[in-house]
């Protein structure tokens, strides 16, 4: 059956909110993140809104590079119990528009309208075609009101996306950023993709484009070209998936249904440093709290993944799969510093972050 879905995304959500509060941060570039302490702060940048991003501010930056590029912005720090509460009432409005919805983030959703649209409009005598058509005018409509509803309770914006699936709604919102509307219908969906940078597709990371652009395949119409059996011989198994969404195809339901697929902490050291009691000590830490969250979920784990980032940025994971699932601490514990001293053994320079997570979780 042909689907219609929604996906809606609040506009620079964090740095929105602070807006909303402090209406004389409008028009100011405003970035919310660490605390960039004259230029020497170590976090990163949370978010920031359109007038810091005009200066090359983004999310996930160094906060001491956002300092640099614009100095005189307004910083602030994280309020996420402020965050979370608004998002759960912007959460409680759009769950209202469809029984079927999948919360993503805190400012990120999809709504499945097929069902809610065709019960309303798909009047059988009129066939199929004029049924879709009704149905994609509905969809729209309430895509409007969504939007009007949460401005006029809210007092923010969002983007709104809808296509015939999960990622075509998402990239739908991605190009319609701020405060828009964009509806792909299925027979606009080659016509929307091919032009986009290969990057753009859910699934493909900055090393899979860099893979690609090395090739030199810069746009999804080029990566067309490339066979499944070729995607999968240099990207394994997403190798396929990357195939098929570059066609538009995506089967994923909508689902409600809370799937947690990893857990895991990780820290900043305050300075870079190489003290192995500092950093066995603060890992031994990450791998108690991971645990803890692991056994109130009661999940037993396969995969545990070691994350380090050294001075210069440059940042490794390493990862053991165990031959099968356990809720072994000691195992946990033990296969975690191994993988730890394999970096410490192989990398002299000076560590910044340091992190560990449980994946392959039942
Ligand atoms: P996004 O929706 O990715 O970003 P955004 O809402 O700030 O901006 P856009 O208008 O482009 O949608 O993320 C939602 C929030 O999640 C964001 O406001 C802050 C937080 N966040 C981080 O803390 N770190 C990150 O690296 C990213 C990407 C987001
Ligand atoms: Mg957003």
């Amino acid at each position: 059956m042909q689907r219609i879905i929604l996906h809606i995304d609040m506009d620079y959500f964090f740095a929105q909110i602070e807006e909303r509060e402090n209406p004389q941060f409008k028009g100011k570039p405003v970035v919310v993140g660490a605390d960039p302490k004259g230029g020497k702060g170590r976090g990163v940048v949370s978010t920031a809104n359109y007038e810091a991003r005009k200066y090359g501010i983004k999310s996930g930056m160094p906060i001491s590079k956002a300092y640099q590029l614009c100095p005189n912005a307004i910083f602030l720090p994280v309020n996420i119990d402020l965050y979370q509460k608004v998002s759960n009432e912007i959460m409680e409005i759009m769950e209202k528009y469809s029984p079927i919805s999948e919360i993503v983030s805190l400012d990120e959703a999809y709504l499945d309208l097929t069902e809610y649209s065709h019960i309303l409009e798909n009047m059988r005598m009129f066939g199929e075609k004029i049924g879709i058509e009704k149905s994609h005018k509905r969809a729209e409509k309430l895509a409007r009101q969504l939007k009007k509803e949460i401005f006029e309770k809210e007092k923010l914006t969002c983007t709104v996306g809808i296509g015939p699936n999960k990622t075509v709604a998402k990239l739908a919102a991605e190009k319609a950023k701020p405060d828009g509307l964009k509806m792909v219908k299925p027979d606009e969906v080659e016509k929307f993709l091919d032009p986009l940078d290969v990057d753009d597709l859910p699934g493909i990371g900055p090393k899979t484009a860099e893979k690609l652009r090395e090739i030199g395949i810069n746009k999804i119409l080029e990566l067309k070209k490339l066979s499944k059996e070729k995607l999968k011989e240099m990207f394994g198994k997403v190798g396929e998936r990357i195939w098929e969404r570059a066609r538009g195809i995506d089967e994923e339901p909508v689902s409600s249904e809370e799937i947690i697929k990893s857990i895991g902490r990780q820290i900043t050291f305050e300075r870079d440093t190489r003290d192995a009691k500092l950093i066995f000590g603060t890992f031994e830490k990450l791998i108690k709290e991971v645990y803890e969250e692991l056994m109130q979920n009661n999940f037993s784990f396969k995969t545990i993944t070691v994350i380090c980032r050294f001075k210069n940025f440059e940042t490794h994971t390493k990862s053991e799969t165990l031959k099968k699932p356990t809720k072994d601490f000691e195992i946990f514990k033990k296969e975690a510093k191994k993988l730890l001293l394999k970096f410490l053994i192989e990398n002299t320079k000076l560590v910044r972050l340091i992190g560990v997570r449980v994946s392959n979780l039942s």
